[in-house]
């Protein structure tokens, strides 16, 4: 168990910089997505727009990971590879981006529909979006991590739906993956108590069907063991004296809207 960085104004200012530019990507990713656009192409325009702001995409390498963006479609859980494969009228997307600027990371995700999408994808991607937002309520200085566990899974399973044990939710700054772990399920009043200054990102996913998956012999997407559709929504949040500063933010049609389309 490795410690938990507590950053100063100062580097939460340089977070707030790299969540900043991470956020004005996808926002500008929204406005390309439609039918026959392929992975490959978004993962192209998050690499150019991220250069041409100052910053690195930082999935490119990490860990061997070959491209610079998630792209996880319909059943993939997450760590979707962008390719030749093109959007489909009715698709789920989520597109993940993790931008490194001045040495700090930002990170953030959305799914969005694909022209006109079934009534039973638009109850998971909107149940995925309020587990979110009411996990980052959640955050104050003074909670116990497990609050937020606790509050994605009571909504999802309240819903029909099941949370995603295998990937969490991670600290991070200097570092794409630091401590602590968020796990996206949990008990009340359990766990690490939040402190002013520590900053992590939340990224439940959540399935229509079960909770297991497996592993592509790509070595990296997650898909479904039942092959049932799964959704994810991701912040980076820093906490702050009296609750959270949303890093990873949107300004545009994204902020306002409960609805993607
Ligand atoms: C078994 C990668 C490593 N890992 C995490 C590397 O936190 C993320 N998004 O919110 C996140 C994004 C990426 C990532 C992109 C590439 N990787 C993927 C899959 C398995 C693995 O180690
Ligand atoms: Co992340």
């Amino acid at each position: 168990m490795s410690t938990v960085i507590i950053k100063s104004k100062e580097q939460i200012a340089k977070m707030r910089a790299a969540g900043r530019l991470a956020a004005r990507t996808i926002e500008e990713v929204a406005k390309i997505l439609k039918v026959g656009l392929s992975t490959d192409e978004i993962n192209a325009f998050v690499h150019d727009y991220t250069i041409k702001h100052g910053g690195k995409p930082a999935p490119l390498g990490y860990r061997g990971y070959p491209k610079s963006v998630c792209t996880s479609i319909n059943e993939v859980v997450c760590h979707g590879i962008p390719s030749s494969r093109r959007l489909l009228d009715g698709d789920i997307i989520n597109v993940d981006v993790t931008t490194v600027l001045d040495g700090w990371h930002g990170d953030v995700s959305a799914t969005f529909y694909i022209g006109k999408v079934s009534d039973e994808a638009r109850h998971l991607v909107e149940v995925t979006r309020k587990c979110l937002d009411l996990a980052i309520e959640q955050v104050r200085p003074g909670a116990r991590l497990g609050n937020i566990g606790a509050v994605i899974q009571e909504h999802a399973e309240k819903n029909g739906c099941s949370v995603v044990r295998d990937f969490v939710g991670h600290g991070l700054g200097r570092g794409f993956h630091e401590a602590p772990q968020v796990p996206h399920l949990g008990e009340w009043d359990r766990g690490l108590r939040l402190k002013t200054g520590m900053t992590f990102t939340i990224e439940p996913m959540i399935n229509q069907g079960g909770w297991e998956l497996y592993i592509l012999d790509d070595d990296w997407t997650a898909v479904t063991k039942d092959h049932k559709l799964s959704a994810q929504f991701e912040h980076t949040l820093a906490v702050t004296v009296d609750g959270c500063e949303i890093l990873t933010a949107f300004s545009g049609p994204l902020a306002s809207s409960n609805s993607n389309i």
